[in-house]
């Protein structure tokens, strides 16, 4: 299997409700390696670009105003399948579709502020990875990482 990076992000509402231990104690408890992650605030120019594939929804000015609200927790995680196996985790964006166990729908009853981000593709990734962190303060662990994946 795969070993893939993957960006998650605790949202403004997960952060305000203290989430953020709980959120990464799920990840550890699967097996996932945390290779960064920072307290931070992001720019309008910035969370534009990470929903750059939602600006024609109704809902996207929105959006880009609750991310920007107050401080995110961002992440880079690394794991096998973890792409695949995280969005199962966080699971379905519509509270009346995310299951119990998963992080939506265990804390999350909007489907605006849901609590957690997950990237939903190997090319989301990357480039959501590059969007929030310099690419020389990800922790390293896999030095022939990204080659094995290709
Ligand atoms: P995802 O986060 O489950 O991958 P996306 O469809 O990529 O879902 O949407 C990104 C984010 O946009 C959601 O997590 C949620 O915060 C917000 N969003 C999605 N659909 C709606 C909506 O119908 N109304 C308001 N916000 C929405």
């Amino acid at each position: 299997m795969p070993i893939q990076r993957t960006f998650i992000m605790v949202k403004p509402d997960g952060v305000k409700r203290g989430l953020i231990g709980e959120i990464i104690k799920r990840f550890e408890q699967k097996g996932f390696t945390l290779l960064n992650a920072e307290l931070m605030t992001i720019s309008r120019e910035k969370a534009e670009y990470h929903y750059m594939e939602l600006q024609d929804k109704p809902f996207f000015g929105e959006l880009v105003e609750f991310i920007t609200s107050d401080s995110v927790f961002a992440m880079v995680w690394e794991g096998e399948n973890i792409i695949e196996v995280s969005r199962s985790m966080i699971g379905k964006t519509s509270p009346l579709e995310a299951l119990p166990g998963t992080i939506r729908g265990d804390f999350a009853c909007s489907k605006a502020e849901n609590v957690i981000h997950g990237s939903d593709s190997l090319l989301s990734a990357e480039r959501e990875i590059a969007n929030f962190f310099d690419p020389l303060s990800i922790r390293s662990l896999n030095k022939d990482f990204p080659f094995d994946e290709r």
